[in-house]
């Protein structure tokens, strides 16, 4: 689904005439934005469905939904989201399973596969503290169960880029190409250039874009940053 790498993921944490505005001002940038992010500031204002069409009219980057954050409910329940986020016309869906457990992960993968998403698991996220509630190492059984379930794409903090390696390296450990959706730059303290370095795929970003005068222009400011830190790793 991706095309390119890497790439910037604009997370559109804004109204609807801001999300526009943004993605018709960034809709020729086809190397450098790997997807759109939609979460719930957009879906809850306006609908998953009013957002999607509208976007699509716009530009025709794959949209990613961060239900900030599904995946979260019995497997039952996340069965329908599913159901509920493919009809919407979304491509690719996140979801954060720390708190529901391994027969929701299964659940998650197993829906997206029937409804054709691109599942993607959040391993550990970027905030401080965010892990206070969870065993130490929830997010490395995240990591194994997904990639049990052949998932291959996973969300880690940039603002932890010692996490990002130990992420690869453990997915390359069992022979497995995995690509890893990286937040947590800008105010949250990571810089897109060292993520990129450390093994993040795809840059998430929202404030530093949507807050930019220009987010066009910041767009190919941070992907000078990190098309300059990929050179020499390697590709998948
Ligand atoms: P910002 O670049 O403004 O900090 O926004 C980050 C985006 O990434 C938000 O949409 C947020 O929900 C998301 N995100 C995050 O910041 N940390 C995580 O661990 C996981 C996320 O999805």
């Amino acid at each position: 689904m991706f095309n390119h790498q890497p790439g910037i993921i604009p997370a559109l944490d804004v109204d609807i005439e801001q999300a526009k505005a943004i993605a018709e001002s960034v809709k020729d940038l086809k190397r450098e934005i790997a997807g759109l992010k939609i979460g719930s500031i957009l879906c809850w204002q306006y609908s998953l469905r009013k957002v999607v069409k509208e976007l699509k009219e716009v530009c025709d980057f794959p949209l990613i939904f961060d239900a900030q954050k599904a995946g979260t409910d019995i497997p039952d329940m996340v069965r329908k989201q599913a159901k509920v986020v493919a009809d919407a016309g979304i491509d690719a869906f996140i979801a954060a399973p720390q708190g529901a457990g391994s027969a929701t992960l299964t659940a998650f993968v197993d829906a997206c596969n029937v409804h054709q998403l691109l599942p993607i698991v959040v391993l550990e996220m970027t905030h401080p503290e965010s892990s206070a509630f969870l065993v130490d190492d929830a997010a490395d059984r995240i990591l194994e169960q997904s990639l049990e379930l052949d998932v291959k794409h996973f969300v880690a903090p940039a603002n932890r880029p010692e996490r990002l390696s130990a992420v690869k390296r453990i997915a390359e450990e069992r022979a497995k190409r995995i690509r890893i959706l990286s937040p947590g730059v800008g105010p949250q303290g990571g810089g897109p250039d060292r993520a990129v370095e450390a093994g993040a795929d795809f840059i998430i970003v929202g404030r530093a874009l949507y807050q930019a005068e220009e987010p066009e222009e910041e767009v190919k400011r941070i992907y000078k940053l990190i098309s300059r830190s990929r050179s020499g790793t390697i590709l998948y």
